[in-house]
């Protein structure tokens, strides 16, 4: 039997920035720009490949290490593909986190650099085939991926500018006024509130506004590592029946097996796993009950779904994380979703702070109910909007930020802030 290959002709890499609000986070204050990567697959006939990556710096600078090696190779040879990404990087460790995700290692580098090529990559190979990204990835077991009501604590407008169409949130009547407009909006059914900035009892306080507000919806908080494991304990106790998991509430596979095993809430993590290596003690200290997966430094697409399995394998649920990100990463994401048959929580997404700045055909995606419909049309199902993306890429060029850092910028305004954590 004789298979014709289809060899990657071209890859384009352009840095691109969007609107972000002062949205506040353990570590500091996201700036007013966010930074991501668009890649273009290019190959003889015309078609186009999409992926959506980080845009920090030293990532873009290891995407263009990495492109080259790349063109020739067949759109189908994932295996060839990332084994060439691990060659070129050559075992160089990167050096940015993008937002809080944990500690990089060799694997995780290679993973966030093939990720940005695989979802292009899986994006052609639908459009040759004439089938959607999910059923590359084993089909679809749902039709829409619902996804959560992502709160911040923020402040009302960046310094300098004029109040953002978000409001202010820095107290629980704030938040739950943030999140019936999220509602509202979008029909969200899960809330995720962004903790780790205020002290644990103001949190506190801020998740029982929510509930007796949202009695039927479920509810989740993420300190990102900010709480001891004697305040993660408390605070796991003041939440019993309220929450359905707690994210991150301390640093370390140690420290959340400490706490994980003295709770009957389970503990979610985007932080203490994110490297295949972190699986085997996690399980053996029992420090997790769910893997927040992303597939943009989890390896792409197909090495989620084999993460997914690692995941039922040892008992963990599966939840999905998210960054600041526009259209591409978000229909990659329900892509992986849809076709992720254990994924059982309503998916993160930072889509409705960032969709403005769409740079898409048609404008913003549309959640549903709380879900985005799963794309049926060919490869990921979405194409550029050409003259988006030359704008986006004018505000990179533009904005003057090259690496994100939060704990920088809120710096700026409060010179004694230290981001250190655990705080509390
Ligand atoms: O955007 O501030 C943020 C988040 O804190 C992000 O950087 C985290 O990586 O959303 C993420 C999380 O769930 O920890
Ligand atoms: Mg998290």
């Amino acid at each position: 039997m004789s298979s014709a290959r289809t060899p990657i002709r071209e890859i384009v890499l352009t840095p691109i920035a969007f609107r972000d609000p002062p949205l506040l986070n353990a570590v500091g204050l996201h700036e007013p720009w966010a930074l991501r990567t668009i890649v273009e697959i290019r190959i003889d006939d015309g078609l186009i490949g999409l992926g959506e990556t980080y845009g920090d710096q030293g990532h873009l600078a290891r995407l263009h290490q990495a492109a080259p090696a790349l063109v020739g190779l067949d759109v189908f040879a994932l295996n060839d593909a990332r084994a060439c990404v691990a060659r070129v990087l050559g075992g160089a460790i990167g050096d940015d986190r993008h937002g809080l995700t944990g500690q990089i290692n060799l694997s995780g580098t290679v993973d966030r650099v093939f990720a940005s090529f695989e979802v292009a990559l899986l994006d052609l190979q639908g459009q040759l085939l004439r089938r959607p990204v999910s059923d590359l990835l084993g089909g679809a077991v749902r039709d829409r991926v619902p996804y959560s009501a992502y709160l911040f604590y923020k402040w009302a407008a960046h310094p300098g500018e004029a109040p953002d169409r978000f409001g202010e949130a820095l107290d629980p009547e704030g938040i739950v006024e943030q999140a019936r407009s999220f509602i509202a909006a979008h029909g969200f059914s899960a809330i995720k509130l962004k903790g780790g900035v205020f002290p644990p009892e103001q949190e506190v306080a801020a998740m029982r506004a929510l509930r007796e507000a949202f009695p039927k919806h479920v509810l989740r908080i993420d300190p990102n590592a900010a709480w001891t494991v004697e305040t993660s304990l408390r605070v796991a106790r003041e939440l019993d029946g309220v929450i359905e998991y707690l994210e991150d509430p301390t640093p370390g596979i140690d420290g959340m097996g400490q706490v994980a095993t003295r709770t009957p809430i389970p503990l979610a993590t985007n932080m203490c796993v994110v490297a295949y290596d972190h699986i085997a003690p996690a399980v053996e200290r029992k420090a997790i009950g769910v893997l927040l997966g992303d597939h943009h430094y989890w390896g792409g697409l197909t090495r989620s779904r084999q993460l997914a399995l690692l995941c039922e394998t040892f008992g963990i649920g599966m939840s999905m994380h998210s960054n600041s990100h526009l259209g591409i990463s978000l229909v990659a994401m329900t892509h992986l979703a849809a076709a992720t048959p254990n994924l059982g929580y309503a998916c993160d997404t930072h889509y409705p702070w960032n969709s403005a700045d769409e740079i898409v055909a048609g404008g913003a995606l549309k959640f549903v109910d709380g879900a985005l419909p799963v794309p049926t049309s060919p490869g990921l199902g979405v194409t550029l909007d050409r003259d988006a993306l030359a704008r986006a890429h004018e505000r990179y060029q533009r904005c003057g930020i090259r690496v994100r850092d939060d704990t920088g910028y809120l710096q700026r305004f409060r010179p004694e802030y230290s981001g250190k954590l655990p705080r509390w």
